[in-house]
């Protein structure tokens, strides 16, 4: 499948999931989140993260006072759920790559929620691509380069939409400024969920 466009070299594939297929994850996710409690992260600096979390795969991405990691155990010490068919299909799909993902990270955004200006750079190999689904309401996505500073480029994403960081977009600052509570009808209490699926190791 070809990229809708392509934004600081990250490919956008908007409306990838129609509706049925977000409710169907949704509850694919509602599963995980059963087994695997979401929990707010502290950061390495003592701040607790807005977005709660979980994950679902070989490894969880944690955050605490060890610093950012993947682990193979959730918080409570059990092993993380597997991750669904339907992602992995998609990712086969979507990245054309031939390993699967070994870590599915799933980030609730509640009201007023964020995510600060980041590189996704806690995985041993930076070749394979990291994919990102958008679930519920809207929200404001921005993307540079490869250092911090910078120009940087912003984009709404609707639930549905994918975005494929590979490449030469692979280490690229990007960061969610603010989500439009409400907008989507799809989770009943609003919010937005992001699903991340990676290469771990
Ligand atoms: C989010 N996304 O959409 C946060 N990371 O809520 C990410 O941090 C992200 O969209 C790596 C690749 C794509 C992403
Ligand atoms: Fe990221």
């Amino acid at each position: 499948m070809k990229p809708t466009l392509m934004v600081r070299n990250a490919s956008v594939f908007k409306g990838c999931l129609n509706a049925g297929q977000q409710s169907d994850l949704v509850s694919e996710l509602r599963e995980i989140a059963r087994i695997a409690p979401p929990f707010s992260p502290q950061t390495p600096y003592g701040k607790p993260m807005s977005v709660k979390l979980t994950s679902a795969g070989d490894f969880g991405w944690l955050s605490d006072a060890h610093g950012y990691r993947y682990s193979e155990t959730h918080p409570n010490g059990a092993r993380w759920p597997e991750i669904p068919q339907s992602l992995l299909s998609l990712w086969f799909l979507l990245t054309g790559v031939s390993r699967a993902p070994n870590s599915c990270l799933i980030n609730f955004y509640g009201e007023g929620a964020k995510m600060g200006m980041h590189q996704d750079r806690d995985e041993k190999c930076f070749d394979w691509p990291v994919l990102s689904i958008s679930l519920g309401d809207e929200a404001l996505f921005r993307i540079g380069g490869a250092t911090r500073s910078g120009s940087t480029e912003s984009l709404w994403l609707s639930s549905g939409d994918v975005v494929v960081l590979g490449d030469e977009a692979r280490l690229a600052y990007h960061g969610i400024d603010r989500i439009r509570f409400g907008s989507s009808g799809l989770l009943p209490k609003g919010g937005r969920v992001n699903v991340t699926l990676r290469v771990v190791d």
